[in-house]
């Protein structure tokens, strides 16, 4: 054979040969390991790969802001425990993102923020590649782990990498840093999917130590007014069977933190929901399950709880949360339903229910509050007050107890978190750890996507803000999400004034605005309601009927206070002029 007709034959075989390249193996890696769904924003360098991604059967829900989007990635990982994926182009893209991977990261949320980069060699020289940024080292401090993925070979393990450390241990956010270059890199296939790989285990159970159980157990015996406090962790493990068994065998009142409401019902018998004040004073033993001693417990110290001298046990996957804010006496390291169920066998069949004096006590307390409110949730003011509004969504939630409820503002929250009874796990989502607006119209496409289920979204006007472009997104994909804006003029209050000139309060805002048009622009249903009637009647509608709907609920622009329940974190100028 001569050599020229060698090589046409080499050529041939090469050209028989299938072959893959980056987007397709990224696209692979994925499915592999069942992450299904993408939420992002398209652009370079990763246009084309959303729409491979949506050929193949990837589910890809284009937002109008990358922040949204990464939003609804964080909320989808912490009611999945898979985790949620984010896609966006580089740098303002990226940045975009990151807050949202922030977020997921301080709330212990299982993310993946991807994002399309740069070229490595002109970024590094720093030669103003378009869109140029070292996303990799800004990403690091901001996230649980971070990864460059530089060939085509390497998609599998970067994100084998990239899942187990968002979903293993403490779940975290991600970042993975895809350069445009590697998305065009061709090579085998046959070589390309035997790179991928299929993460087997990534959050493995973490069995707490026997002597941390009997321990707990001894200090849990020697309690006269113990108190269960649930954290969003809790909710997250998904071991609600063996939570709902370990307060109700134990009989120990239960506080569900915000996200942890429902984990049992607000209405249970030991919820002590309703009595919050009472159990953090006069409790003697603390046992935190998926919950940090943070400011939102007040660090465990000072007047919210009460001079009664206090032993805290911690149940935390993460041994580095133990005596962060207090000495924490019986630590339990461990994943929630291992512990759970280890306290559970520990405790035998014949375990000492806390007195009645202290859970009659617990109960009084709780009836009376609840008593007390009664009456405010069932006035029909128009315009309306928080109480008369969150009166009908309050009973709206009662009937169905399966949907999902959004819920940011100050006052919009603190009140409806507390008037609000939830009925089920996970069906809480919120501002979390940081108290951030701007979750609510991200959070509301995932949960809708994520769980099929319908999802109220109760935002108030300023919180609504920050997410709001994105009621397009609700119609384009028509989900079942009903937002009810508490519209009160403003940030806590629309009755501030200027009184140096013309320009309007800093927390102000126009007055008499009619949000639920900004619905109706996109083909949603758009109701204004000035009374709690009208409210529930639009509210039941839109959950009947599942079309995207945006409520306007009309408030008393005085009804609120400043900064709602957290008015004492709030410093004030004492030289302020009255
Ligand atoms: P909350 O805001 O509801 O009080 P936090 O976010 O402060 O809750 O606390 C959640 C805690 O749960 C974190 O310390 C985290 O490490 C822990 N956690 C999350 N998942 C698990 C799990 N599967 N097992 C044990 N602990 C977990
Ligand atoms: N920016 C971000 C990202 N998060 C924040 N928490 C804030 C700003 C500050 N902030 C709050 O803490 S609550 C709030 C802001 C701007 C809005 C409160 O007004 P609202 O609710 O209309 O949403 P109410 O019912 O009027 O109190
Ligand atoms: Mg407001």
């Amino acid at each position: 054979m001569s050599a020229t007709v060698q090589s046409m034959t080499a050529n041939a075989a090469e050209a028989e040969r299938e072959l893959t390249d980056g987007f397709n193996l990224i696209i692979d890696a994925l499915k592999l390991n069942g992450l299904n769904t993408i939420y992002g924003v398209p652009g370079i360098p990763i246009t084309d790969f959303g729409r491979m991604a949506q050929a193949a059967g990837i589910r890809v829900l284009s937002f109008r802001h990358e922040q949204n989007a990464g939003y609804a990635a964080s909320i989808a990982g912490f009611l999945t425990k898979k985790p949620g994926v984010c896609l966006t182009v580089s740098a303002p893209g990226f940045l975009n993102g990151l807050t949202a991977l922030a977020h997921a990261t301080t709330n212990c949320f299982p993310m993946i923020l991807i994002s399309g980069s740069s070229e490595r060699e002109i970024v590094d020289l720093q030669q103003g590649d378009y869109e140029e940024m070292d996303q990799l080292a800004i990403a690091k401090p901001l996230c649980k782990a971070a990864f460059r993925v530089l060939h085509a070979q390497d998609i599998g393990i970067g994100l084998a990498r990239a899942i187990r450390a968002a979903v293993s241990g403490r779940p975290g956010g991600v970042y993975l840093d895809l350069p445009a270059k590697l998305f065009g890199q061709v090579m085998d296939a046959e070589a390309g999917k035997k790179s991928l790989v299929n993460v087997i285990d990534a959050a493995p159970a973490q069995i707490p130590a026997p002597e941390s159980i009997k321990r707990a157990l001894d200090v849990l015996k020697s309690a006269k007014k113990p108190l269960i406090i649930l954290g969003k962790g809790a909710a997250y493990a998904q071991a609600d069977d063996a939570i709902r068994q370990l307060v109700e065998k134990s009989g120990i009142p239960f506080l569900p933190m915000s996200m942890a409401k429902g984990l049992l019902p607000d209405t249970h018998p030991l919820c002590a929901g309703a009595a919050r004040s009472t159990v953090l004073k006069d409790s003697d033993v603390v046992m935190l399950i998926g919950a940090r001693l943070n400011w939102l417990l007040s660090h465990g110290k000072g007047k919210s709880w009460g001079n009664a001298p206090k032993k805290f046990i911690q149940i935390d996957i993460e041994p580095k949360e133990m005596d962060s804010n207090v000495e924490i006496v019986a630590p339990v390291v461990g994943d929630i339903g291992s512990c759970v169920s280890a306290l559970l066998t520990g405790m035998g069949s014949n375990w000492a229910t806390p007195s009645s004096d202290w859970t009659g006590a617990v109960a009084k307390k709780r009836e009376e509050n609840v008593a007390k409110m009664a009456p405010r949730l069932m006035n029909n003011n128009s315009p309306m007050d928080y109480h008369g509004a969150l009166g009908v969504l309050r009973t709206i939630i009662k009937e169905r107890p399966d949907a999902i409820l959004v819920n940011e503002g100050a006052n919009t929250l603190d009140l409806a978190r507390g008037i609000i009874d939830m009925y089920q796990p996970r069906k809480r989502i919120d501002v979390g750890t940081w108290g951030i607006m701007g979750i609510g119209m991200g959070y509301s496409i995932a949960a809708a996507i994520e769980t099929g289920k319908p999802v109220l979204a109760i935002e108030g006007d300023s919180a609504f803000g920050f997410s709001g472009m994105e009621v397009e997104t609700i119609c384009r994909y028509k989900l079942p999400v009903c937002i009810v804006i508490f519209n009160n003029d403003g940030i806590y209050r629309g009755t501030d004034v200027n009184k140096a000139g013309s320009d309007p309060a800093p927390t102000v805002f126009v007055k008499g605005a009619r949000y639920d048009r900004m619905m109706e622009a996109f083909g949603g249903v758009g109701v204004s309601a000035t009374s709690p009637d009208e409210l529930k009647r639009a509210v039941n509608a839109a959950m009947d009927s599942g079309k995207p709907t945006l409520i306007n609920a009309v408030l008393d622009p005085a009804a609120g206070s400043e900064s709602g329940r957290i008015g004492n974190l709030n410093p004030q100028s004492a030289l302020k002029k009255k």
